[in-house]
């Protein structure tokens, strides 16, 4: 390690006085031009971090559902998992280090972490497509070059995509090829497989409309769409040629409005969906004959997966440990359904993929969603492999629902939670159990909610606790919270600050959707008054 060369590079990459940043829900995120030493010091630490697990390292440069002015990064663990919790206390302390502390900082974590110097050092990088992505991306490979890493920049890329690179790169390519051709090529052979097999293969079934939000997903479905096309056509809508970055449209705005993306032409009763910015979410909506607008999301997605998967255990006669994870965000009818009428033990994590994908990890079958619709299906090894073991033993409609389920483990990407990924797999559920969207929609009825957000001076005062359904501070908050909520029927609602964006989010549901904007409204105004509300008082929803 060349100390001199270090700081010299450090400096033309300068941290603006006193900007502190958190390695929040998802990485770094922040306005574009506050990040270039972060994302040379990103670069410096996926280094560290690929020496000391041995293994490739990746980094993905982008803000996903944030405003396009927005940008961020984020490490991928050699499994394709997130950053592990104690290195991202690293990443929080080289970001904010002052330039004259950098080398220490440096030393400290080689020293706490026993890293090698000698081991060899192997970055991948991706990025998604905000005007400031790429020269961000460039000074991450500042940074890895620095400190002697080498590096492959698979330049755009979905974040789930750079997940799966990562993850077939450590596992000596068992689960995939490490390019796009190869991600393309496992999905699709996966997906059409599936839909050999599905009896109704009518015209609603073989074409979707989708939302790109503007982003990478569009670039994406456009390289990848003739690989499936034999059993799906998708019209790609908001693809990036006019409109702006997740500006009234992708997954975020629609979940969040609950309403359609600006830029879509929809039919009553057709079957359409948004992605987010980088391609890891997806929700699902449609107009009825009446004009409503029904919104189906990531609950209703981990719904119909896992009661999918359950059915196909049942017909191989497989009883295996299946659970489903949501967050404090999962609609209270889906947990109510999940639990009452599937019989599925459902668990609660505080919001974040990193802390779903780890809870999902303890059972055979880990099926995880936010409601934001974020999340994957995780088979553990033992599955996968007693699965594709069946589907070559057992006969006839056994060995049929084995093979489902062996090409069902290969659509999803069990790495990082996948829109694309997802959407071939739900296109699949549909076909296959020959459900029409109103159908899969009518599995339970949504209680109605709302989200809100708040801007405070400093959205650290609020903590929470019971995967974030409480708040503990600042004082008074709860009470407040708790009296509110006794106003409502079927009601319940919670705080917390946001990871990603400057703000405090809202949560409310209720028995009607007047009680639940009431409901968020009022919530809202006790956070602006408790803690620390600016700028404008919240208004009425
Ligand atoms: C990221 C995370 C998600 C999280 C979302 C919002 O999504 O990956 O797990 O739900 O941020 O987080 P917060 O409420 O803390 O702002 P994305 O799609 O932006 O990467």
């Amino acid at each position: 390690m060349d100390l001199g060369t270090i700081a010299k590079h450090s400096t033309l990459h300068a941290k603006p006085s006193g900007l502190i940043l958190q390695y929040g829900t998802a990485g770094f995120r922040a306005e574009a031009e506050h990040l270039d030493h972060v994302m040379f010091r990103m670069g410096l630490l996926a280094v560290l971090r690929s020496k000391q697990t041995k293994s490739t390292l990746g980094v993905m440069v982008t803000a996903s559902h944030n405003p396009e002015e927005d940008n961020g990064v984020k490490l991928v663990d050699p499994l394709g998992e997130m950053l592990a919790p104690s290195w991202e206390e690293h990443a929080t302390c080289l970001a904010n280090a002052e330039e004259q502390e950098i080398l220490r900082v440096l030393a400290n974590i080689l020293e706490k972490e026993a890293v090698d110097l000698q081991q060899e050092a192997f970055v991948v990088i991706g990025r998604d497509t905000r005007p400031s992505s790429e020269k961000l991306s460039q000074s991450v490979i500042d940074g890895v070059t620095v400190l002697g890493g080498q590096v492959h920049d698979y330049g755009l890329l979905t974040t789930p995509q750079l997940h799966y690179m990562v993850y077939c790169r450590n596992t000596g390519g068992q689960y995939g090829k490490a390019t796009t051709e190869g991600y393309y090529q496992k999905l699709s052979k996966a997906f059409l497989e599936l839909t050999k097999q599905a009896s109704c293969s009518g015209d609603g079934y073989r074409s979707l409309k989708v939302d790109c939000a503007n982003g990478i997903g569009a670039l994406k479905l456009r390289e990848m769409k003739h690989y499936f096309s034999q059993g799906l056509s998708v019209q790609l809508f908001n693809d990036g040629t006019r409109g702006k970055l997740n500006h009234l449209c992708g997954a975020d705005f629609v979940k969040g409005h609950q309403k359609p993306p600006h830029g879509m032409e929809m039919k009553a009763n057709e079957r359409c969906c948004s992605l987010d910015g980088d391609a890891d979410r997806i929700v699902y909506y449609y107009h009825d004959a009446d004009g409503h607008f029904h919104l189906i999301d990531g609950d209703k997605i981990a719904t119909l997966i896992s009661s999918f998967l359950k059915e196909l255990l049942v017909e191989i006669g497989e009883s295996l440990d299946i659970g489903v994870v949501q967050t404090a965000y999962a609609n209270g009818s889906s947990t109510r359904y999940l639990e009452e009428v599937m019989k599925v033990p459902v668990y609660c994590t505080k919001t974040g993929v990193k802390h779903l994908h780890h809870k999902a990890q303890e059972f055979d079958i880990g099926v995880y969603f936010e409601a934001n619709g974020h999340g994957t299906a995780l088979f553990s090894t033992a599955v996968e492999m007693k699965i594709k073991q069946l589907a070559e033993e057992l006969e006839d409609k056994k060995r049929k629902a084995a093979k489902m389920l062996g090409n069902i483990i290969d659509l999803f990407n069990q790495a990082a939670g996948d829109a694309v990924s997802d959407m071939l797999v739900i296109e699949a559920i549909l076909a296959l159990k020959g459900l029409t969207v109103q159908q899969w929609d009518a599995l339970y009825t949504d209680l109605p909610n709302r989200q809100l957000k708040v801007k405070v001076a400093d959205r650290k005062v609020i903590s929470t606790t019971d995967a974030e359904r409480r708040a503990v501070t600042p004082p008074g908050l709860q009470e407040a919270i708790d009296d509110l909520v006794k106003k409502y029927k079927l009601s319940r609602a919670f705080v917390r600050p946001s990871g990603t964006e400057d703000v405090v989010r809202v949560y409310a549901e209720a028995d009607s959707q007047e009680s639940a904007d009431r409901l968020a409204y009022e919530v809202s105004l006790a956070v602006f008054r408790l803690a620390g509300g600016i700028g404008e008082r919240p208004q009425p929803v």
